[in-house]
């Protein structure tokens, strides 16, 4: 990777703009965008009722690099490098479940879940284990949501552990379960999913379905405006202790927000999507409590049900969007809601927004390309997304020379 070609890239950059063509388009851009903004920033794994015992394991992509996370024998949660200290194989395949041990597939190294190396065969008296535990990777588990980085030093997060513990503390995330899981793969630069993913400009034409229940023509940073009914929202949510008021920092934001009128859930007809309800407050009518972490995700809490979107790199034009649905983990299936209604109204504007990414992509392919200008009512977390995008790239640019 060629980092004087990379900042050439973003000397271009003109501000209040998209990005330069070659930061969608050049193969060196993904190896560059792992190693400058997902090798360096704190990502949302999922929430910890997916590692509900000791012994459980998530194993996923972060972009080409495999992490492991794991609930250790002291019930504690915990992320390594899914890479074999012996010869570097990936040990647990993608995907979740128990094991007792993590057994390497190629030699059978094992390990605790803790990390240690605990066994491998005729490697000789002088080989010490103690040397060859699993590489950690750092965490932070927040009311119920779980951080990982690769970064060995990475940036500051007790500005928004110390939020989002206060605004989801609500909405019981210990307490719920995974619905469903689902993986998109779209064939646009993970950074033009993104923007598509933070602004609503498109979603009035874009998303007809979300459009009924999702306040589409909020402005800025999730601010609902003046409006009457927004307001009595606010106070309402404020008598009950449930904060709403929008709160952000580099690389997160977090509020909570009105629904359009009458609707209680994100959900087809506004009604909840999950009848035993992770808060109760006011009857399950307590709008959606959003959050977002720069570069990859955003979650939406409301009063029944939990949706996370998270979008990773796998090539340069090529992106997966993991959509998790959420529900109370004593919501039984079939009785207290049902699979198919739960994830339709996300599936479908997880497609929409596919369609709207390609075709992205497409036109930022053409000679004709020139950096556009963001609305800076209607594209303002679109435009703090790259804006965030670019100065991650220059610390890097700057902390690892330009080659
Ligand atoms: O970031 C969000 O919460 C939403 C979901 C729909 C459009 N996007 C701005
Ligand atoms: Fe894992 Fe050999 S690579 S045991
Ligand atoms: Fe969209």
């Amino acid at each position: 990777m060629d980092l004087g070609r990379m900042d050439a890239l973003f000397q271009q950059r003109r501000e209040g703009h998209t990005l330069p063509q070659g930061l969608y388009t050049d193969p060196d851009s993904f190896d560059f965008d792992m190693a400058a903004i997902f090798g360096q920033s704190w990502l949302m794994a999922g929430l910890e009722c997916e590692l509900p015992k000791a012994g459980s394991y998530l194993s996923m992509m972060v972009g080409k690099w495999p992490v492991i996370i794991t609930r250790d024998r002291q019930g504690d949660i915990r992320a390594f490098h899914n890479s074999c200290r012996h010869r570097g194989s990936m040990i647990c395949a993608v995907g979740s479940g128990t094991a007792p041990k993590l057994v390497c597939p190629y030699h059978r190294w094992t390990y605790d879940l803790d990390g240690s190396l605990f066994a491998a065969n005729r490697m000789g008296d002088d080989f010490d284990k103690a040397e060859h535990g699993l590489k950690p990777v750092a965490i932070e588990c927040v009311a119920g949501a779980i951080f990982i980085c690769l970064s060995e030093t990475p940036p500051p997060i007790d500005d928004f552990s110390a939020k989002l513990a206060e605004y989801a503390a609500p909405h019981n995330l210990k307490d719920a379960k995974l619905a469903y899981e689902s993986v998109l793969v779209e064939n646009a630069n993970w950074k033009l999913v993104m923007e598509n993913g933070r602004e609503c400009y498109h979603c009035s034409t874009g998303h007809p379905e979300l459009s009924k229940t999702f306040p589409v023509g909020m402005s800025k940073h999730f601010d609902s405006g003046e409006d009457a009914r927004v307001m009595a929202f606010e106070e309402k949510m404020d008598a009950l202790g449930l904060p709403q008021t929008p709160v952000e920092g580099h690389y997160w934001q977090i509020a909570r927000f009105a629904l359009n009128d009458g609707c209680v859930s994100i959900s087809g007809d506004g009604k909840h999507l999950s009848k035993k309800l992770m808060c109760d407050a006011n009857e399950g009518d307590i709008g959606s409590m959003r959050w977002a972490v720069d570069p990859h995700c955003f979650v939406h809490c409301t009063a029944d049900h939990v949706f996370m979107f998270s979008a990773m790199p796998v090539g340069p034009n090529e992106t997966h969007v993991t959509g998790k649905w959420y529900v109370h983990k004593d919501a039984v299936e079939g009785v207290d809601y049902d699979v198919e209604k739960l994830i339709s109204l996300w599936t479908m504007t997880n497609l929409e927004d596919k369609m709207l990414a390609e075709n992205n992509q497409v036109g930022v392919n053409s000679p004709g390309y020139t950096p556009g200008p963001y609305s800076q009512e209607a594209e303002m977390l679109a435009l703090r997304f790259t804006d965030y995008y670019c100065d991650k790239a220059r610390d890097y640019i700057a902390t690892h020379g330009k080659g």
